[in-house]
């Protein structure tokens, strides 16, 4: 599988190193389908199609695993699974703040002249007030929100179903991915199968308040079959959309899928 040429190169890389990054990518989901023997240089290379002779193709196998992990995350992903919710005595307080810069550089959202847009492959209403937002059927859940920097705590969130926002918006659901464009000029997007999730919850309140600045004024969307960062807040504008439209940190090399 290893030519004589490719493994004389390989063997001067770190290759322990390019198999740590590897099966960091290839998550439990992908693990499953295939087992534990794709993880070694010969399979990694079979995966990738790619000879892994200098740090340029290490980063094409592992920018290939990524996406293979999508796929395998995406096809194993159920759509009526449900994430664990907690009694509201095991919400955590404070609960965290994260973003990409710090909290005394939150946005501010003014709610009188706040409109959200929908965009893309949707022909309904497309501009949002929150007053309109808010007139719509609100649901809450206490779920757990897990960021990739290593902490995890637990929140209630309420506001409206995602999926019935979409209806109204007269999205076209058989679309691949909804993408969100925010007031800190962050983006990320999801697949729409999550984003129909009974859990996904265009969210409004935090702890049955006023979505407050720091946790995404005027609105978060909340699933708790994602990670954090797939999680946006003071989202301005929705683009439906078969064009993959990736996000702030998954163009940074994060997991698209990026599921809980
Ligand atoms: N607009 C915007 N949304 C964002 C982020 C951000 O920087 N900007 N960071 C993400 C990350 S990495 C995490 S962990 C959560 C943090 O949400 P919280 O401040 O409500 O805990 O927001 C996510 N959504
Ligand atoms: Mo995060």
């Amino acid at each position: 599988m290893l030519n004589r040429k490719s493994e004389l190169i390989a063997s001067k890389l770190d290759v322990e190193n390019i198999l740590k990054d590897a099966r960091k990518e290839l998550k439990a989901p992908a693990r499953r389908l295939f087992g534990k023997r794709i993880l070694s240089l010969g399979g990694l290379m079979m995966l990738s199609g790619c000879n892994i002779s200098d740090d340029k193709s290490v980063n094409t196998v592992l920018r290939t695993m990524s996406r293979f992990n999508d796929e395998a995350q995406a096809f194993l992903f159920d759509p009526n699974k449900l994430a664990p919710t907690y009694p509201e005595s095991m919400i955590t307080r404070p609960f965290p703040f994260n973003a990409f810069y710090d909290i005394d550089e939150v946005p501010v959202v003014d709610a009188a002249t706040y409109k959200l847009t929908v965009g893309g492959l949707a022909k309904g209403k497309s501009v949002w007030t929150l007053e309109e937002l808010r007139a719509l059927p609100q649901e809450s859940q206490v779920t757990r929100h897990i960021c990739i920097e290593g902490w995890s705590a637990i929140g209630k969130w309420g506001g409206v179903r995602f999926a019935d926002f979409l209806k109204r918006s007269g999205a076209d659901i058989t679309a691949r991915y909804v993408a969100f464009h925010c007031a800190d000029n962050y983006s990320t997007s999801i697949d729409m199968p999550t984003a129909l999730h009974a859990q996904t919850l265009l969210t409004l309140t935090y702890d049955g308040q006023v979505l407050p600045p720091k946790y995404g004024f005027p609105m978060k969307l909340r699933m708790p079959t994602k990670l954090g960062y797939k999680n946006p807040k003071h989202i301005v504008a929705i683009t439906v959309t078969n064009e993959y439209p990736g996000g702030y940190w998954e163009n940074q090399g994060y997991n698209w899928f990026g599921g809980a």
